[in-house]
């Protein structure tokens, strides 16, 4: 039997790395797809593959109800969506941006009577597509567009509701991936202690990711502290321990001839915290010295 449910069809404003791989999942389900790239060059592949190629922004806009933009940034959204006519049309903007950025671009989409739903790419590209890569996205602004285009939306990666408020997605990706920066600054630290030495370090990296692994749950105890607004429920390793293990870290780095410079500013918040009288505390003092 013939499948006769008809496929959303979609517009995209954007074919860089990202915006060709998910231009490329909703070809391969079957979703007519129309694009539009500033250099035209770019589309040529996918036109080969089905899509059809807008002449300008303005005509791939006015093609399709669903409008996604995946651009460099919240600059490139103003040029090439300026002056276009936006009535009618359920934008959902993957570019990534601040929370600021995306709560005016939310209104900037009402004014002009479209519907709004941000993104946050929690994915590099050759994770789109492929479900079991773990990639999805993070969507805040209308539940209602969300729900309306959850079929589309779902094919390049899953997807991660998080709130009628459009700075969320973005709130809610940077959150993870300044995490992630966190650690690479960690892992930078440790290969650079056995730089000089007779470590291979493709030895050690097995060893630093099953331990990165292992510390990853103390997440969800910061968490419920956060919670609970007590900072010593739980604790294992307190403070005052943990202050006082600094200067073997410190004196580590020196010897190895290793700058302290990402490590440092983070024993220096936790002796700020010690000097308060947070001895028996977690780390997650260190938190509310973060925040102004
Ligand atoms: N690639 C990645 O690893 C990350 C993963 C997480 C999410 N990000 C965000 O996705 C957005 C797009 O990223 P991208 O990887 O596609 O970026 P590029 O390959 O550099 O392509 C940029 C596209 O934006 C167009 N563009 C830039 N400036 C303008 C402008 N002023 N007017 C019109 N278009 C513009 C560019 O066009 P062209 O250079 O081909 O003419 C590309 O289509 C981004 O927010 C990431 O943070 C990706």
């Amino acid at each position: 039997t013939q499948n006769t449910v008809e496929k959303t069809s979609v517009t995209l404003l954007g074919l860089g790395a990202m915006g060709t791989a998910l231009a490329r999942t909703w070809l391969a389900a079957g979703h007519p797809l129309t694009v539009w790239n500033r250099t035209p060059a770019r589309a040529a592949a996918l036109a080969a593959e089905g899509a059809r190629v807008a002449d300008s922004a303005a005509e791939a806009v006015a093609s399709n109800t669903l409008v996604v933009v995946c651009l460099l940034d919240d600059t490139s959204v103003d040029e090439v969506l300026a002056g276009i006519d936006l009535s009618g049309r359920d934008l959902v903007n993957l570019t990534t941006s601040t929370p600021a950025q995306a709560r005016a671009r939310a209104e900037w989409a009402h004014e002009r009577g479209a519907r709004y739903l941000d993104g946050g790419i929690m994915a590099v590209p050759p994770m789109i597509g492929v479900p079991e890569a773990g990639g999805y996205v993070f969507y805040s602004g209308s539940r209602e567009l969300f729900e309306r285009h959850r079929e589309p939306l779902a094919i390049p990666a899953g997807t991660t509701y998080v709130g009628e408020d459009a700075g969320f997605a973005a709130l809610h990706d940077l959150a993870l991936l300044s995490a992630m920066y966190g650690m690479f600054a960690g892992v930078a630290h440790a290969f650079a202690l056995i730089r000089k030495e007779d470590i291979d370090p493709v030895v050690l990296a097995p060893l630093l990711a099953d331990w990165l692994v292992a510390m990853a749950p103390t997440v969800h105890q910061t968490a419920e502290q956060l919670r609970s607004g007590d900072y010593t429920k739980g604790v294992v390793s307190n403070l005052a321990m943990q202050v006082a293990g600094t200067p073997t870290f410190l004196s580590t780095a020196e010897q190895q001839g290793v700058s302290p410079e990402l490590l440092g500013p983070y024993f220096e918040l936790m002796r700020r915290r010690l000097a308060q009288g947070s001895g028996e505390e977690d780390l997650t003092g260190v938190i509310d010295l973060l925040v102004h």
